[in-house]
């Protein structure tokens, strides 16, 4: 360092002990302690406003639209007709801003467990929590896993956008919690789930999958860049009693929806759900196989 120089602050996220992401660092805006985890909010130099809980990069001002998008319009067009949607976690707010894009979304209950959270996202990423006072969301501060066992309330689509499985939640990636989840869809019900990185979380990934299996008739995994996190190839997982993310789409309905994307598009769907030969090896016997046709095989 030459003298007169400003001191170099980064951020990482150290992942399993072995590689680590970093982040040029401007200043700290929050760092709290919850009850459930440490959050911490930065001005980083070139990724905008970053979140990071206990440590670990939830998102980037400057990336997360490819996260919010895929996981929201994704199942809403896959779904014939998306009226109610459950959206577990995602105390940020931009899964709830992709969802309520959907002029045929009625009501969107959202159920984060920490406050602190979605009081942080409030006030240092207006951009991205600006739909949480939307009237057709209902925001409940609660346990999400409570929620879905306790209500009796129906979903056509349920989104879980949560941390990794270890602290608070941990228990989102249980068979108990699946089997909650598949009591609360509709007929043509879709879940969501964040499925962690392909590469480095296959201890995580198939195990999840395997509690989804007993639920639901179609299991399907799609890929997405996250930058920020770490390896960048991220996952979420689609689960139907019905729906065929790939059958059951149509490529013309998110033109003529009128719903202004950056990432996703018709190609980009179809390509998610195509998988690299190491994660479909990985993962046979798990979900259902989709040829390169996208067909059912
Ligand atoms: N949810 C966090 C996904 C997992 C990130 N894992 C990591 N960095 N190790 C993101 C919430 C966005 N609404």
């Amino acid at each position: 360092m030459e003298t007169g120089d400003a001191l170099s602050l980064w951020v990482t996220e150290t992942h399993q002990n072995s590689m680590r992401l970093g982040f040029k660092v401007e200043k700290t805006l929050f760092s709290g302690r919850s009850r459930f985890q440490q959050v911490d909010v930065v001005q980083t130099r070139d990724h905008g406003v970053m979140l990071l809980n206990d440590g670990l990069v939830m998102l980037s001002e400057r990336d997360e639209f490819i996260y919010h998008e895929m996981i929201a319009h994704v199942p809403l067009f896959v779904h014939p007709n998306p009226r109610r949607v459950l959206v577990i976690g995602g105390g940020d707010g931009g899964t709830v801003r992709e969802v309520l894009r959907h002029p045929g979304v009625e009501r969107v209950v959202m159920v984060e467990i920490d406050e602190m959270v979605v009081n942080a996202c409030r006030k240092y990423m207006p951009e991205v929590s600006c739909a949480l006072d939307d009237p057709r969301l209902e925001l409940r501060i609660e346990d999400g896993i409570k929620f879905v066992a306790e209500t009796e309330e129906g979903f056509d689509v349920i989104l879980v956008d949560s941390t990794d499985p270890i602290g608070p939640a941990a228990p989102l990636f249980n068979k108990e919690f699946y089997s909650g989840v598949s009591r609360l869809l509709t007929e043509e019900g879709i879940l969501i789930s964040q499925a962690e990185s392909p590469f480095y979380n296959q201890e995580i990934q198939r195990p999840m999958l395997l509690n989804q299996r007993p639920f639901f008739e179609k299991l399907h995994i799609y890929l997405f860049s996250n930058l920020t996190y770490p390896g960048g190839l991220w996952s979420f997982g689609f689960a139907s009693g019905k729906r065929c993310p790939l059958k059951d789409f149509d490529p013309d309905r998110p033109a003529r929806s009128g719903i202004e994307t950056r990432y996703y598009n018709p190609g980009v769907h179809r390509a998610s759900f195509m998988l690299p030969t190491f994660m479909s090896r990985h993962l046979e016997g798990v979900i259902d196989p989709l040829d390169a046709a996208g067909l059912e095989a």
